[in-house]
């Protein structure tokens, strides 16, 4: 029995551990709207925190749009000729594999000059480090918390 119970709780706080490492995200970028005209990406970028190991997804219809990873002189041009990377499967998975910053473009048309297809990230190595203390503590409550589980079941099961 008892062996039991120190296995749950091995596994519980094991998991408590595990989910205090924040894991990778899938951005879709445009969220609902996916990768269309006229939709200001910018904004849609600008309050996201990108690290590595997250994964931008780019949905459209590749008839009208693709995605060109370019870098940032042809960024400000929009300037599709010769890029960095290019997608266009209309369901693109986009692995961010280093830091630093990084520009996506549309290279249809006037997509990025007049419609918006354009934005720029920044992608860190790590995800930043919540407030010490608040971090420690909300830990420390959960594995007060599983160790106040552990003595409960301990209880019930030899009550
Ligand atoms: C898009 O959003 C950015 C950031 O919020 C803003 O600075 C910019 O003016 C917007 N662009 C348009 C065309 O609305
Ligand atoms: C940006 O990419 C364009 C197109 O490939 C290239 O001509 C240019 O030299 C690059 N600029 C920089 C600063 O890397
Ligand atoms: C474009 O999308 C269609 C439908 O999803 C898909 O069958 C096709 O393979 C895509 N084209 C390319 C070049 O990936
Ligand atoms: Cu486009």
């Amino acid at each position: 029995m008892a062996s039991v119970v120190a296995r749950v709780t091995f596994f519980a706080i094991s998991m408590v551990l595990l989910s205090s490492f924040a894991s990778a995200t899938d951005f879709v970028v445009g969220d609902d709207k996916g990768w269309t005209l006229d939709y200001n990406y910018t904004h849609w970028a600008q309050d996201k925190v990108f690290v590595v190991g997250d994964t931008l997804v780019f949905k459209y219809n590749n008839n009208s749009h693709n995605v060109l990873k370019v870098n940032q002189t042809s960024f400000k041009e929009c300037n599709p000729s010769d890029p960095v990377g290019s997608y266009q499967t209309g369901y693109d998975q986009i692995p961010l594999q280093t830091p630093g910053k990084k520009w996506y473009i549309c290279g249809i048309g006037k997509h990025c000059a007049e419609h918006q297809m354009k934005f720029a990230i920044n992608v860190l190595d790590h995800a930043p480090a919540p407030a010490p203390t608040s971090s420690s503590t909300s830990l420390l409550s959960s594995l007060a918390a599983v160790a106040a589980a552990s003595l409960i079941a301990l209880a019930a099961i030899f009550a």
